[in-house]
């Protein structure tokens, strides 16, 4: 038996080294990617929270006490009933006892993670009370950005490449223009897509929604903190799919006023044949067949 108090105590150390590990890079982690970091991104937003809760309450523990469970038990079977110290093996084939338990537990444990999903699920879909709304649209291969709160101006942004990155830009992560937020604002989100599927990410707000043409979807963001958010598209829609990165930069609700009076002068409003009904419509008319065509052409032709 030695052994495998052993081997048991050596599989549970490096379990909880991995751990212990993951929620000391976790810490230490300020703002964007850091080299051997573990874990997710710090959280700014509540959904981001209640993500890390339920990854680290509910899911983390339950996986670590399946994984230390099968493990100890194929470990002892391997040990227990080798040929040499079970010659003769025994016939049974059923036991009533252990296969209602094995279909019982498992089916309890889904109850256990599926009540709180859901309950996530509801607390980031929508909120009642918005302050301000963004809408993204997903484009081949840019993001497109308007405030119907703030005058309907709009603006696009594209990746910087390579070549013109500044000092503290990050590669392949910062656009030409930034989506800037205030901090402490209930943000309703709308994400629509005008040629093919898309998906606005953003792992440090725990969003991640499908832009879809035709259909505008529903999240919100409250960012507490201020600071430079990145993300991408994180549905494969082209050649261009991992270059079409999403930055924000959050800041203070004064800084935000500022950043609107400037933003109306640079962005013109939102033009209506610009609309992304009309590129989508535009896109269902030209048939299945020239559908994505179409509606990049409507699109660059509304530019
Ligand atoms: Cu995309």
């Amino acid at each position: 038996m030695a052994f495998i108090d052993k081997l048991l105590l050596a599989s549970l150390s490096i379990v909880t080294g991995i751990i212990a590990w993951a929620g000391l890079a976790k810490r230490a982690v300020a703002a964007g990617p850091v080299n051997w970091q573990m874990g997710f991104r710090p959280p700014v937003s509540p959904t981001a929270e209640e993500i890390h809760w339920f990854n680290d309450v509910i899911l983390l523990p339950l996986v670590i006490a399946i994984v230390v469970f099968v493990m100890g038990l194929l470990v002892y079977v391997i040990w227990r009933f080798s040929e040499k110290r079970n010659p003769t093996p025994s016939k049974t084939t059923h036991n009533t006892a252990i296969e209602v338990l094995w279909t019982a537990v498992p089916v309890m444990i889904l109850f256990v993670i599926a009540i709180p999903s859901f309950k996530l699920l509801y607390f980031a879909d929508r909120i009642e009370e918005a302050d301000m709304t963004l809408k993204a649209t997903g484009r081949q291969w840019y993001w497109n950005y308007q405030y119907p709160d703030h005058g309907g101006f709009e603006f696009d942004a594209y990746m910087v490449a390579d070549a013109d990155l500044q000092e503290g830009q990050k590669r392949l992560l910062d656009t030409d223009n930034l989506v800037v937020l205030p901090v402490d604002t209930n943000i309703r989100l709308l994400i629509a897509a005008s040629d093919v599927l898309h998906a606005f990410a953003l792992p440090a707000m725990g969003i991640k929604l499908d832009a879809v043409p035709g259909q505008v979807n529903e999240t919100w963001v409250r960012i507490n903190q201020e600071g430079t958010y990145y993300g991408q598209c994180s549905e494969l829609c082209g050649t261009g799919h991992s270059y079409m990165p999403i930055t924000i930069k959050a800041v203070s609700k004064a800084a935000f006023e500022d950043w609107i009076a400037q933003a109306k002068l640079d962005f013109a409003a939102v033009d209506s044949d610009h609309d992304d009904l009309r590129v989508a419509e535009a896109a269902a008319a030209a048939g299945p067949a020239g559908d994505q065509t179409a509606g990049v052409q409507t699109a660059v032709a509304g530019d």
